[in-house]
């Protein structure tokens, strides 16, 4: 335990009404201190640690009152002794009534008592600063509050397990090997069969650097991506004019928010409405039908669209079963699935109660394209077809890799360092004492990433980050 600790109080449950509330009391004299507003004092004295306990907190001015005390609330209270506790320190977790009034009524006591109000994260930077817990463990419960979505979730819980400390570990080794090896070459330089022996090793050191430093950049592209998520999945409509885009948009929302008409080219630019489809956040685009036009206005609804397309994370490609493949239809399918990271296609062949969708199938099977048979005005198969559109959200969503090492802007800052010196130690491979310094500074860089290395300023940054009360 630290010397100097003074003691600190909050609340650790959210504010405003509920049943219970806890308070957290942490540092020198705590014991003592709540023993001096309850009225059971010699219980809590003799009660042994981590036990809990039912005891009355008392008003301040019942000392000077002769008679009946002033109650505040009865509370349950936990008794731990340094440093077995959260923090390291002596603690008295205190659980009261809720609401605006009795906890704030106890904290007011505590402080009168001689406690401080604790700030961002103090009970976590103290634990931290005792030892009970590294860095970037503290870091993934501060993940683990905030997270919105699932894959912040698993990111943060990969984290707490200690995932990413042992994968930062396993980087830090790779890195002294190589340094090991460039350092020798220092040493030995002029050593003949040293000197012959190192460059077979030097092409492999400089090529597991590559390694190293292509594996960051992924690392940094999934934490690109898991946040893309946050603003919502981008689901894009496209294709031909008059196929029903437009229809299926306002189906999807429930009203009509765009213009649907017989005739071709309604929709001339990009409509975006963002609504939760089975429970996730989904950016939904209505967009010009794709043709070749002389029409110069729609001939830019038709570069957003593709644009749209180029960002979404699932294109639904609705087509008429009443119209043969239009000019370009099918290359402009297969550009889409062609490309690199192509977002997965689902193609709508709709209004089939006008037509056979004969030819439009047989190009989804010659293609391996998923495909649905609709026809929205006449709502044949629209379930099904919000089913898979669903299946597919799921499916994106669970098959996106969360980042395991640059989780928070932190760790991707740093990583962004990493990847520089590493770029820098590879382009100065052959001058060795370069290399070796451009090495060095990567692995200083990494000690701070696990906290192995902290100054005041990083643990402000990383503790001011927590709610009040963690
Ligand atoms: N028979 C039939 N008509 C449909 C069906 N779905 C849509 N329509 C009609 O087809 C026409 C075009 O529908 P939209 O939704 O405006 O088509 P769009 O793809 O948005 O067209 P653009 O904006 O011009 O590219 C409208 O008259 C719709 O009522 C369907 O399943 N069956
Ligand atoms: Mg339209």
């Amino acid at each position: 335990m630290s010397t100097q600790s003074p003691p600190i109080a909050t609340l650790s449950t959210p504010p405003g009404r509920g049943a219970l509330a806890a308070i957290r009391l942490s540092g020198d004299g705590v014991h003592e201190l709540f023993v001096s507003v309850i009225a059971e004092k010699e219980k809590f004295d003799r009660e042994s640690a981590r036990k809990i306990g039912v005891y009355t907190v008392i008003d301040a001015d019942n000392d000077t009152k002769t008679g009946s005390l002033k109650i505040i609330d009865e509370v349950t209270a936990i008794k731990y002794a340094a440093p077995r506790s959260f923090t390291g320190e002596d603690m008295v977790e205190i659980f009261c009534h809720g609401g605006a009034v009795v906890p704030q009524k106890i904290l007011d006591r505590l402080f009168y008592g001689g406690a401080r109000p604790a700030g961002r994260g103090e009970f976590s930077r103290r634990a931290f600063l005792n030892g009970k817990m590294d860095l970037l463990k503290a870091e993934s419960i501060a993940g683990l509050i905030d997270c919105q979505t699932e894959k912040h979730l698993k990111s943060a819980q990969l984290a707490y397990q200690g995932k990413q400390l042992e994968l930062l570990e396993k980087l830090k080794h790779r890195i002294i090997d190589i340094l090991s090896d460039v350092e020798s070459r220092i040493e030995f330089g002029e050593d003949d069969d040293v000197a012959e022996l190192g460059e077979g090793r030097a092409d492999a050191n400089r090529r597991g650097l590559g390694l190293i430093v292509r594996e960051l950049e992924d690392e940094l592209r999934r934490g690109d991506r898991v946040r893309a998520f946050d603003d919502g999945v981008i689901v894009a409509l496209a294709g031909p004019p008059n196929a029903g885009k437009s229809s299926l948009f306002n189906e999807i929302l429930g009203y009509d928010r765009s213009i649907v008409h017989d005739r071709p080219g309604t929709t001339r630019d990009i409509v975006s409405e963002r609504i939760v489809f089975d429970g996730v956040t989904v950016k939904l685009f209505d967009s010009a039908g794709i043709r070749d036009t002389d029409d110069a206005v729609e001939r830019f609804g038709i570069e957003r669209t593709m644009s749209a397309i180029g960002d979404a994370h699932l294109v639904l490609w609705v087509t008429s079963a009443d119209a043969p493949f239009g000019d370009g239809e099918r290359e402009a399918v297969i550009d889409i699935i062609g490309q690199d990271n192509a977002a997965p296609v689902i193609i709508v062949v709709n209004k089939i109660d006008l037509a056979a969708p004969a030819e439009k199938t047989r190009f989804c099977e010659q293609h391996s394209l998923e495909y649905i048979e609709a026809s929205l005005t006449e709502k044949i198969n629209t379930n099904k077809l919000f089913d898979k559109i669903s299946a597919a959200i799921r499916e994106i969503i669970d098959t996106l890799p969360s980042p395991e090492i640059a989780i928070n802007d932190r760790h991707r800052a740093i990583t962004a360092l990493i990847i520089n010196d590493l770029r820098d130690s590879i382009e100065n491979f052959n001058r060795e004492e370069v290399a070796a310094h451009y090495l060095k500074a990567s692995l200083e860089r990494l000690a701070e990433f696990s906290g192995h290395v902290t100054g005041d300023e990083v643990l402000d940054s990383v503790f001011g980050k927590f709610c009040i009360g963690k």
